[in-house]
């Protein structure tokens, strides 16, 4: 009977066409439906509506109404009973997400009859930047080669394009820069223009606006000019005629990602102009055409005492001078994605300036794609942080206009590496529609979407998904440790590690600054002081070591090793716990995996159990590499309640990791 049982579902599996092997990602409904759906209005996009509902949706007649059209205005309002359901909205975009939207209620056991939904996204643009080179590498990528196959477009579209725009429309995601933020100039070329204006005509349909990373020497590699002057006749011209040509093929083109005078990349400051001239001579090329400008904060100097600073210090002194059609991209914390920031003071401090936020979807310095790190719980603690910009109460998530998230996506079959990756990617999405929305409501969702209606599963795989980020914290960089990667690839420890003649922002030691007093980065009034960036009375708190969070501790000063923390332990013991537990929780998450064997097919149920024990052992690795290291300064012993270490230092030392995938060897 069970044979014959197994037989009869593979056999569907096989009728479907399809494997087990996370390609459809959190959209496996099966499209064997036949509901009605009307709509008032013919469109493709309409069409894409009608037909996702018909082909899945399994309960009353749906009509679509097109009422007071707008065709910006992506909000809906999906109401009815049992008897019949209508999805209203001003544009087309809302209609798809409107039917998407009930899709989700009908995958995730959501619905409540009668409906009265009223759904409204909190920022227009929520944007993917895809970290794409031309030649088909993703920097920091970890699932695979880009999905842009730029060798063979204009002439094959791969049927993926498709699939990701569907995958973006279906959380949200109305926005999409193609190519990294170092960005070779050729992107600008005529023929990789036709090929990005294919790709624009496959997304266009799913709302999906195409936005492309621009060079700032594009104007001297590209056009033969003697400057990219942005203050030069000839160079603005340059530009205004390059965005002349773009809207030509891309009429909704959305505008352009610049990472300038930022790590070796050209800018402005290159020929003495200013971050705002470089933005606003850009901006001008794009205005008529209605385009914007992201221009990106993430800037720091090796001749700055500390690296955290320099955005707001370069930035703030711009604030009111960009046009309307620039927003300043800032990363969520001052550094860079580490396991854990405070928010980057420039967020509530710049009053005249659209802000965007920048988060990093793929797990540059999260374990890549062998650790299951749930991010929505990180990305809601930066939404929610109080910035004080305009007194009490104002969460960074009210005083950003915008979201974009540094895409994990790739060409392997799964899409992210990690089945558990794609979580991330759909929390962005749900999230930038509505930062309120909870960790736990997010995770619920894409669970029940991705893998089992079953509350049996649903309910440990999901604590072990919201705990996740904590012990990935605790085992690499707990108490507001930052930056003791392995140099280059970002993976394992390395707090001993030393790049000979890099510049001092890029070795770990500038970060934790251990020696035989204590350890952590000192940003008080007697260290960089860069507390003083935040508004009060956030500021006044960080001052004081013993109101300074305790997670954030070592990110604001330099503690003893002996400073007295509120479990009662040392500092060099709660440090030592702080490890261990993270060591814990990877065994837990083994635990609880393990248990589910049989809840969900074996082909993803043995993927994420192998790298569950990668993550296991890489956590070992971490704890025991940091903690003998950190207590060669320390010079206490290891509380013996805890687990001993099983490596030597000297061993874990000689470990060299060999990752292809990270031609980029700075910090
Ligand atoms: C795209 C960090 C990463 C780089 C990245 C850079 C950025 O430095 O390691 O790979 O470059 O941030 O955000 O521009």
């Amino acid at each position: 009977m069970k044979h014959l049982l197994t037989a009869s579902l593979l056999c569907f599996a096989c009728l479907q066409g399809f494997a087990e092997d996370g390609s459809r990602l959190w959209l496996r409904a099966d499209a064997t439906a036949k509901a009605v759906v009307t709509a008032n209005k013919k469109s493709t996009t309409i069409s894409i509506a009608v037909e996702e509902l018909q082909t899945q949706w399994r309960g009353a007649a749906v009509s679509l109404k097109i009422k007071n059209i707008k065709a910006d205005k992506e909000e809906f309002s999906i109401t009815g009973d049992e008897r019949g359901i209508t999805i209203t909205s001003p544009s087309e975009k809302g209609l798809l997400y409107g039917a998407y939207h009930l899709l989700r209620l009908q995958a995730t056991n959501g619905l409540k009859y009668p409906l009265n939904i009223q759904e409204s996204p909190k920022y227009n643009l929520r944007i993917l930047n895809h970290w794409d080179n031309l030649d088909g590498t993703v920097e920091r990528g970890y699932a695979g080669r880009s999905i842009w196959r730029w060798d063979e477009l204009p002439a094959v579209v791969s049927p993926r394009y498709k699939e990701y725009a569907r995958a973006n429309a279906s959380i949200g995601i109305n926005a999409t820069v193609l190519n990294n933020v170092n960005a070779s100039p050729q992107i600008l070329q005529s023929d990789m223009l036709a090929k990005a204006k294919v790709v624009a005509d496959v997304l266009r349909p799913y709302g999906i606006q195409v936005f492309l990373s621009v060079n700032f020497s594009s104007p001297t590699v590209l056009g033969g000019l003697p400057t990219s002057d942005p203050l030069d006749a000839a160079v603005q011209r340059w530009w205004k005629d390059k965005a002349n040509e773009i809207y030509k093929l891309i009429p909704d083109f959305g505008g352009f990602l610049v990472k300038a005078n930022s790590e070796g990349q050209p800018g402005p400051q290159d020929f003495g102009r200013t971050h705002a001239e470089g933005a606003n001579m850009l901006a001008d090329a794009l205005k008529p055409h209605k385009g914007i400008v992201m221009w990106r904060a993430f800037v720091y100097s090796p001749s700055n005492d500390d690296r955290a600073k320099q955005a707001y210090m370069e930035f703030m002194p711009l604030d009111g001078l960009f046009r309307d059609n620039v927003v300043i991209q800032v990363k969520n914390g001052p550094i860079d994605f580490q396991p854990r920031e405070p928010f980057s003071p420039l967020f509530g401090a710049m009053h005249k300036t659209d802000v965007m936020a920048e988060v990093q979807i793929t797990q540059e310095y999260l374990g890549h794609a062998n650790h299951l790190a749930f991010l929505a719980p990180m990305w809601k603690e930066f939404l929610d942080s109080d910035t004080y910009g305009n007194g009490s109460g104002s969460p960074v998530a009210n005083t950003i206009t915008a979201m974009a998230g540094v895409a994990n996506i790739g060409d392997e079959t799964n899409w992210n590496g990690h089945h558990f990756a794609q979580a991330n990617w759909y929390a962005f999405g749900r999230l930038a529609w509505n930062p309120q929305l909870s960790a736990d409501a997010i995770a619920d969702e894409w669970l029940r979407q991705t893998f089992s209606q079953k509350d049996a599963f649903v309910e440990p795989v999901k604590a072990m998904m919201l705990q996740s980020w904590d012990a990935v914290v605790n085992y690499m960089m707990p108490l507001g440790l930052h930056h003791i990667f392995a140099v280059g690839h970002h993976y394992g420890p390395e707090p001993w590690g030393v790049i000979p003649g890099g510049r001092p922002d890029w070795q770990p030691w500038y970060f934790h600054n251990a020696d035989a007093a204590g350890v952590g980065f000192n940003r008080t009034k007697t260290g960089s002081d860069a507390i003083n960036q935040y508004h009060s009375p956030l500021k006044e708190r960080l001052y004081d070591i013993e109101t300074c969070p305790e997670e954030l501790l070592l990110w604001f000063h330099h503690a003893d090793w002996n400073h007295k923390m509120h479990s009662g332990r040392s500092l060099w013991a709660e440090l030592c716990y702080k490890y261990d537990l993270g060591v814990q929780q990877a065994r837990e998450f083994q635990k609880v995996w393990d248990r589910q064997e049989g809840a969900l097919d074996t082909e993803r149920f043995h993927a994420v159990q192998s790298r569950l024990k990668i993550q296991s052992r890489d956590a070992v690795w971490w704890r025991d590499a940091c903690l003998l290291y950190f207590q060669e300064f320390a010079k206490q012993p290891i509380p013996y309640d805890i687990e001993r270490p099983v490596h030597d230092l000297s061993d874990l030392k000689q470990i060299k990791l060999k990752i292809s995938n990270h031609e980029n060897a700075k910090r």
